[in-house]
């Protein structure tokens, strides 16, 4: 049904203005989900063409302790120290995990895991010093802003001497984990305990005058509202405007299985709708006039969906992931890896073209042909 509200706002984007609060709020609102999957892809083409890019990465997840394991209650992941399943990799363990990288595909380790009172600054920097002798080639994509003020809280330093000592011992960027929705009254239903979204975004800022990129996140589809999406994407949208320094967007749709959250709310097998889904990604593509990769995570929404999303604004797949875990924990039911031949087959059936990526975004390579290429992950 075309919304005349989204006619308006197409024309204001045609005029070159910028979209207020007001106009991503009327988005979110309303029902005209072609009209806005429209203007997304617009305002995509013209950023980034026909090309959509993936990256060989790997996640490790080294540990799954964590000190908030009962007040994140949408995380089904973690464990406290001495509960059934808990595990905090050695150093040799994380060197097992990554030999997959030995083959040469793989450009990035995306390596996140729990708040653990045993993994200090020594425990990371022995880590990144330790992948990067072994792994020269591979980019390290480190600790969300909430690990990062967990360090600094154990340790008694500030965020800025962690992430310089981090950078140090090797970490390149970091991912955009640990935002979820940064409004106050969310996060005290769903995530008590965590790092407030202005630290979050103080971190984030922090990272970025370092000269340390970063990705950023909202986890939606729990109990935030319209209004909470549209406060939090203002608050990456003007760090932004600060620093520059974030390189994609990724919203995360929240799964209900096997945690507290999705048994308080009676949505246990009930995932985020694919409506929402595409709205989520079309209107970041909108009101984030000054991010250029807005990424979908296809283990959290399905390729099929990942595929429409590229009609729908979004210029970048998570690409082959090796032993996802933390959605695994929470009733993903998607494969956890997916083949290089698997991921152009979604982006050319898209009618797009694929490109692998590094972790900057440059292009490495553009699968421009429709034949098969002899490379598998
Ligand atoms: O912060 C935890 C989310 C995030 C659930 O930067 C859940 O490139 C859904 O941020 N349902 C970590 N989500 C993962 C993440 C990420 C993933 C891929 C790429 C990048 C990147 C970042 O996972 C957490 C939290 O928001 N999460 N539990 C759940 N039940
Ligand atoms: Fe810990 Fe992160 Fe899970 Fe919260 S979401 S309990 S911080 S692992």
């Amino acid at each position: 049904m075309a919304d005349p509200v989204v006619a308006r706002i197409a024309e204001k984007i045609a005029a070159g203005e910028r979209l207020s609060a007001a106009d991503a709020l009327a988005l979110y609102d309303s029902h005209d989900l072609i009209g806005i999957g429209a203007l997304a892809d617009r305002v995509n083409r013209t950023k980034n063409g026909n090309i959509v890019t993936f990256a060989a990465n790997q996640h490790i997840n080294p540990t799954n302790v964590c000190v908030l394991r009962t007040t994140c209650t949408f995380c089904g992941y973690a464990r406290l120290p001495k509960e059934a399943g808990a595990y905090r990799f050695t150093l040799d363990q994380v060197l097992a995990e990554a030999a997959h990288a030995a083959d040469g595909l793989t450009k990035e380790f995306h390596i996140v895991g729990g708040l653990d009172m045993k993994a200090g600054l020594q425990y990371y920097q022995n880590m990144f010093r330790a992948l990067k002798s072994n792994f020269p080639h591979v980019h390290i994509k480190a600790l969300t802003a909430v690990e990062i003020a967990h360090i600094a809280r154990i340790e008694k330093m500030t965020w800025r001497d962690v992430l310089i000592a981090l950078r140090d011992a090797g970490l390149d960027t970091m991912p955009g984990g640990g935002a979820e929705t940064f409004s106050a009254a969310v996060r005290e239903q769903i995530a008590g305990k965590k790092l407030a979204g202005a630290d979050y975004i103080g971190v984030h800022r922090t990272a970025h005058e370092l000269g340390i990129r970063t990705n950023c996140t909202m986890l939606y589809g729990h109990v935030e509202t319209h209004q909470d999406r549209v406060e939090h994407l203002m608050m990456l949208r003007n760090l932004q405007d600060e620093t520059g320094g974030f390189l994609a967007y990724i919203p995360l749709a929240y799964h209900p299985d096997d945690n507290q959250l999705g048994r308080e709310l009676g949505r246990e097998g009930t995932a985020t709708s694919g409506v929402d889904d595409l709205k989520m990604l079309a209107v970041g593509r909108l009101f984030l006039d000054n991010f250029t990769h807005i990424k979908s995570h296809w283990i959290m929404v399905s390729q099929p969906l990942s595929q429409l999303s590229l009609h729908f604004g979004v210029n970048d797949l998570e690409g082959t992931v090796v032993r996802e875990k933390i959605y695994h924990a929470v009733g993903a039911h998607t494969p956890q890896g997916i083949t290089l031949d698997g991921l152009l087959t979604l982006i050319r059936g898209a009618g797009k073209i694929p490109a692998e990526r590094d972790s900057f975004y440059n292009v490495l390579r553009v699968f421009d042909s429709n034949a098969p290429q002899a490379v598998a992950t």
